[in-house]
């Protein structure tokens, strides 16, 4: 009997993987550096499919029906090189390895270029939902060439997550499209969750509600346009009590909050575009922030206003109007730099079919991503999301609450940097006239780097240290 598609690597990723394919009637071969997790694997699971456990990469690829469908499940960077070394002389030009890692986009690049010499085909998958979401749907995002997904769509999109019947599975790209798109879902998605968190923290220490009531508070919210993964879990984190000593579960966890890499890596490579992701790197900072202990210890006792909570009956309401708002401003950012990567990389990734994808299986999965998959329909080479009609309405309608959201974080000192650079960087594009022009005019100064002129063409510069006069240059 041959394997229609095997797993190496066999964590709880791969693992759940390989059973999600198994239970959908695809026979899979399964290997793992480590025998002892195969052997387990079909011990415990065999009885969901049908899987063929190899104990050795020889073995294991001779149980692959051709073209061969490799998926490799390891840890991300050298481990997955590793595999590659160890995998690729055994395969023949025409097979397909698929890397569902949290692999670096431009690793999958380079790997590409080098199997792709060799006829195979590498095909970098970003794969979003956790272990749940790789066992019962996950939301897949593929790369790799148009002919290797021919051979491998139909069996990711049978195994992805499935949303008014739509597979959370397209093919994203070649090359690092998939591990660029996943890249950018993750940023989106530390944004999101820094977002709700500071929400939390205006709730409770703004209008003075307790974590019981909050998670009241976003339970409502989930019954409307907040409605979301992200939104739900928050409130049963929030509602949770902690056996040992039964206060509120938030209140004994340590408030220092941990990052594998992926919103960095969205970040760096936004700065390396040249896309302004404000809402995406003061996530990312958020964490770092809570994180350095030394630094907030030697910092508690500075001193801070004088004000305390501020009761206002309708401050929830204010807070979900930001929070919308906000969110709206996060998405933007991170579609800008999807739509920046596929211009410098030659992708032609639709931004639409991310949002489709998205909306299920995956951490940020949303009834709010109809919404943007909506905006790319009305308008597919619109520059931002913001100026979509339903998306500049709700703007729009939380003008007030937004603002007075902010300002009240900023006059009681509650940290809520994801409020005020989503606001700033709102702000910041519909202003008329921005400082940038007085900025330009300090580079000219002290370094004759030139500017331009509102009204005439060309560069220009200021003799400063001389009679002040204008030259062309
Ligand atoms: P881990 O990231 O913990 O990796 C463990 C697996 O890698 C084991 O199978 C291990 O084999 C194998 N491995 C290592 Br480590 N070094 C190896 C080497 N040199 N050669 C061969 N195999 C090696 O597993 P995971 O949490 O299941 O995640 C798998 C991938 O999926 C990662 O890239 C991760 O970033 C990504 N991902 C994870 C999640 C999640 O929620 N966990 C979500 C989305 C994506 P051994 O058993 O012999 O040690």
């Amino acid at each position: 009997e041959t394997a229609r598609i095997g797993v190496t690597g066999l964590a709880v990723m791969g693992r759940n993987l390989a059973r999600n394919l198994a239970r959908h009637g695809h026979p899979v071969a399964v290997h793992n550096r480590t025998a002892a997790r195969t052997k387990a694997l079909v011990e415990e699971f065999g009885g969901e499919g049908t899987f063929l456990p190899a104990e050795t990469p020889e073995q294991f690829v001779a149980s692959l029906e051709r073209p061969r469908r490799l998926v490799i499940m390891v840890k991300a960077g050298a481990p997955t090189d590793a595999v590659i070394d160890e995998f690729a002389p055994l395969l023949e030009p025409g097979d397909m390895i698929v890397d569902g890692g949290n692999a670096h986009f431009a690793d999958t690049r380079r790997r590409e270029a080098a199997l792709r010499e060799r006829g195979i085909h590498f095909v970098g998958t970003g794969i979003s939902g956790g272990e749940e979401g790789a066992l019962h749907g996950p939301s897949i995002m593929p790369g790799g060439s148009a002919e290797s997904y021919e051979a491998l769509g139909p069996l990711l999109e049978d195994i992805a997550a499935k949303v008014d019947g739509t597979p959370c599975c397209t093919h994203v790209g070649p090359d690092g499209a998939g591990h660029f798109v996943k890249m950018v879902h993750n940023g989106i998605e530390y944004s999101d969750m820094q977002l709700i968190a500071e929400s939390y923290d205006l709730l409770r220490h703004a209008a003075g509600l307790a974590p019981a009531e909050i998670a009241e508070v976003f339970r409502t919210w989930n019954t409307g346009r907040l409605e979301s993964y992200l939104i739900e879990i928050t409130a049963e984190v929030l509602a949770h009590t902690d056996a040992a000593t039964g206060k509120p579960f938030v209140d004994v966890v340590l408030d220092q909050a941990e990052q594998k890499g992926t919103g960095r890596w969205t970040v760096q490579t936004a700065l390396d575009l040249g896309v302004p992701v404000g809402g995406i790197a003061e996530a990312v900072f958020a964490r770092s922030v809570s994180g350095h202990a030394d630094l907030r210890a030697a910092s508690r006792n500075l001193p801070g206003p004088a004000r305390g909570a501020v009761a206002d009956a309708g401050f929830a309401d204010k807070v979900e109007k930001a929070l919308y708002a906000s969110k709206i401003v996060a998405y933007a950012q991170g579609f800008h730099e999807i739509q920046a990567g596929s211009a410098e990389y030659g992708w032609n990734i639709d931004s639409g079919a991310m949002a489709t994808i998205w909306r299920g299986g995956c951490i940020i999965r949303a009834r709010f991503l109809d919404r943007i998959r909506a905006a790319y329909e009305a308008d597919p080479s619109t520059p931002t999301l913001l100026t979509d009609d339903h998306f500049a309405e709700a703007l729009g309608d939380a003008q007030d609450a937004w603002r007075d959201v902010v300002a009240t974080a900023a006059r009681i000192g509650v940290p809520a940097p994801g409020f005020a650079t989503a606001l700033a960087y709102y702000d910041s594009l519909r202003a008329d006239r921005l400082p940038a022009a007085l900025t330009q005019g300090q580079r000219d100064f002290f370094g004759a780097h030139t500017y331009r002129r509102v009204d005439r063409d060309g560069s220009f510069h200021t003799l400063w240290g001389g009679d002040r006069t204008e030259v062309t240059s």
